[in-house]
């Protein structure tokens, strides 16, 4: 084609758009921060607001309508997508005495950390993994996993997927089971025999699923009477992969924070974005220029690069149950972390 005779920058952009170009000149170099910016907003939820919104669900929503009677913890910054933050989806999760939610998978991973209840069962590729509180249950990428409720009493827990992530992969796909439940093959504390410390050289990190609370909470009392907190974490507790060592699955980091009474921690940053879940007890996070002040049951955001603290100013020991996405960010070497004034 024939330059124009009098070219300019304004008739180059115009002819470059018909032919889908763009001049990195388009861009403005305002774009690009010295830091990373989030649209992730700081948010709290009350369990008092989930907690009544669940129950109402129980009466009218049943397990023929949906295929999990969840509620999610919307991000107000992220409405459109559905989503807590921009890697991770939150939910709560009803099932009540006597009902069975069908098998399926997905390439999402997930995870279930038992709130409320005891004795009803995840089946996951074929393991019988009955719940306990404290309880956290894998259901890694594309392992199938249905959920009964035989115990005789409701059960509650929360729910983490990497569903926003893999969806921004354009990788997240469905499939329904051919049965209406799984058949079990073997059970959780059978399989928890052969990843303890002496374990068989087959022992595969792909098939544990199952972290007891009551291993969990020996090991955080041991680590309170035998070790020093983290300064920016408190008493820390990573749910690693019992092989590996590696994190709790590729794309979430799990962990246990535990605050005695008074404790208060530094402020630091880094460049993943964490989800807390108050477990037992109460305190204050302060989260860039916000105070979430919680109590059992209470669930918040730390989006990446806010500078945060932990308080508990309480006469008990505070657990914030957490869910993270560090291991993307190690594994793309987007990983950074640094102490912060606030
Ligand atoms: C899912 O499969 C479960 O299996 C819970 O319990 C929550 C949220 C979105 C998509 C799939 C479950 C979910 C989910």
């Amino acid at each position: 084609m024939k330059r124009p005779m009098t070219d300019s920058v304004e008739v180059l952009n115009a002819d470059m758009a018909k032919k889908n170009l763009g001049g990195h000149w388009q861009l403005g170099f305002e774009s690009y921060l010295a830091y990373p910016e989030t649209t992730v907003q700081p948010c709290l939820w009350k369990w008092k607001d989930v907690y009544e919104s669940l129950m109402r669900a129980g009466e009218v929503v049943g397990m023929d309508q949906a295929e999990r009677r969840t509620i999610r913890l919307l991000n107000p910054a992220l409405k459109e997508r559905q989503a807590t933050t921009h890697t991770i989806q939150f939910s709560f999760q009803y099932v009540k005495a006597g009902e069975h939610a069908r098998p399926h998978r997905h390439t999402a991973a997930a995870l279930r950390f038992i709130l409320k209840g005891n004795g009803a069962y995840t089946t996951v590729n074929g393991q019988k993994c009955v719940m306990e509180e404290g309880d956290l249950i894998l259901t890694p990428q594309l392992t199938w996993h249905d959920h009964t409720n035989d115990s005789g009493k409701p059960i509650i827990w929360l729910d983490g997927l990497d569903i926003p992530l893999v969806q921004s992969l354009q990788q997240l796909l469905f499939e329904p089971h051919p049965q209406e439940a799984q058949p079990i093959e073997k059970t959780s504390d059978q399989v928890a025999l052969l990843y303890g410390h002496a374990r068989p050289n087959a022992a595969a990190a792909a098939e544990f699923f199952h972290y007891k609370w009551s291993d969990t909470e020996r090991c955080l009392s041991a680590l309170v009477k035998t070790a020093s907190p983290d300064r920016f974490d408190g008493y820390i507790l990573e749910f690693r992969n019992p092989v590996t060592g590696g994190p709790t699955m590729p794309t979430i980091q799990c962990a246990l924070e535990l605050l005695r009474p008074g404790e208060e921690t530094e402020a630091h940053r880094h460049t993943s974005t964490v989800i807390y879940h108050a477990f037992r007890g109460g305190g204050s996070s302060y989260v860039g220029d916000e105070r979430f002040d919680w109590q059992q049951g209470d669930s918040f955001v730390v989006p990446l690069w806010y500078p945060h603290r932990h308080v508990n100013r309480a006469a008990s020991e505070a657990v914030l149950f957490s869910m993270s996405d560090a291991p993307v960010l190690k594994s793309l070497h987007l990983y950074r972390e640094e102490p912060a004034g606030l």
